[in-house]
């Protein structure tokens, strides 16, 4: 057992690179690619298309209990870049979630965070930590790290959802813990509203007087569409844009959802071309509403609702709107902020 062995037509230096490799160590000047003038990733620009996210959900939940594999239906994005790895890039988790009428995913924890956005249907609602909370088309729930999660689904039509994770992060800082829950299951009736959206839904810029969250995350775990839909229908009328882009906060402090994860959704008019731009770190893409074009690097996807595709770090983006377009986007943008490694950038043709 030996690591990469270096090879010099020099014998002397040729033997030091035999007994190097042979102690686990490596020449730094024969090292080449480690520090290169821009990011050099190994992702590349994807987009997996709704009808065939549907279809092969649908094929999972007939062939597969939810109780194989993990008790979660889920079918991982695996970017073509990444050598088969289950990851949509070096940082990123992505699947769909399938969930059919009167399946239940039973509770556990771990440490990486995840998110879920809703692309069809509803009637699932999710328990984090205890608060059951519902899920329709276009909602943002939060199942952060190390909370306590289920999802049940008691409606009559299957649901698929985006579900995003930190876990490649995770995994590369040698973090990750996970654990099933344990004692009875929780089967208690879902009120109208979680307490969470009770206690720091408000709106409108009220919460709890001096109340701040006590954990790294934001307290409110739901962003509902209809609150999101106004509020880009706002902005656009307001600025008189066609292009407007709401971020998802915590309420309690000044911060982003989740502490390696940022949510925004955009929304364009018809026949608009946004700028094109890059930045470091991954996005995560899902098309709600609409159609439209992604020119990401060199290559321009096709976008209908329920798509979703990556921008890798540092590849360029731009979109174009054929129809109304709503386009929500999530990314390890405050990982890179709080590293001081957020770079972004408006890039001319
Ligand atoms: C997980 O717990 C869920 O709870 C979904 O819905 C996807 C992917 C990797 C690891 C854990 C869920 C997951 C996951």
């Amino acid at each position: 057992m030996a690591t990469s062995r270096f090879r010099s037509s020099e014998p002397a230096l040729d033997a030091l690179y035999d007994d190097l490799s042979s102690h686990y160590l490596q020449p730094l000047w024969e090292l080449r690619g480690l520090l290169t003038p821009t990011p050099r990733v190994r992702a590349v620009p994807y987009r997996w298309r709704a009808d065939d996210l549907t279809k092969l959900g649908r094929r999972a939940g007939e062939l597969v209990p939810i109780d194989r594999g993990g008790d979660r239906r889920v079918l991982a994005m695996s970017n073509p870049g990444l050598d088969g790895a289950p990851f949509v890039s070096s940082t990123l988790w992505a699947a769909v979630q399938y969930l059919q009428p009167n399946e239940a995913a039973p509770a556990h924890r771990h440490t990486p965070a995840a998110l879920r956005f809703v692309l069809q249907g509803d009637g699932v609602y999710t328990r984090v930590d205890g608060d059951p909370i519902t899920m329709a088309r276009g909602d943002l729930v939060l199942t952060p790290s190390w909370t306590f999660h289920e999802h049940h689904n008691p409606g009559d039509v299957p649901m698929t959802w985006l579900d995003v994770l930190d876990l490649p992060i995770v995994a590369a800082l040698g973090a990750v813990f996970f654990e099933p829950a344990t004692g009875p299951e929780v089967t208690a009736g879902r009120p109208a509203r979680s307490a969470t959206e009770r206690r720091w839904g408000a709106g409108a810029g009220l919460t709890p007087a001096e109340a701040r969250a006590l954990s790294p995350y934001s307290p409110l775990l739901v962003y509902r569409w209809t609150d999101t839909d106004a509020a880009l229908d706002a902005l656009l009328e307001v600025d008189g844009t066609p292009d407007a882009t709401v971020r998802f906060r915590d309420p309690s402090r000044d911060r982003d959802i989740m502490p390696t994860m940022r949510c925004e959704m955009r929304r364009l008019l018809p026949g608009t071309t946004t700028r094109r731009d890059r930045q470091t770190g991954t996005r995560i893409c899902a098309v709600l509403d609409g159609s439209g074009t992604a020119q990401l690097g060199d290559e321009s996807f096709d976008l209908a609702p329920g798509d979703v595709f990556v921008v890798p770090s540092w590849c360029t983006h731009q979109l174009h709107a054929r129809t109304r377009f709503d386009v929500f986007t999530t990314s390890d943008s405050p990982v890179l902020e709080a590293l001081g490694l957020h770079r972004s950038e408006q890039v001319d043709p």
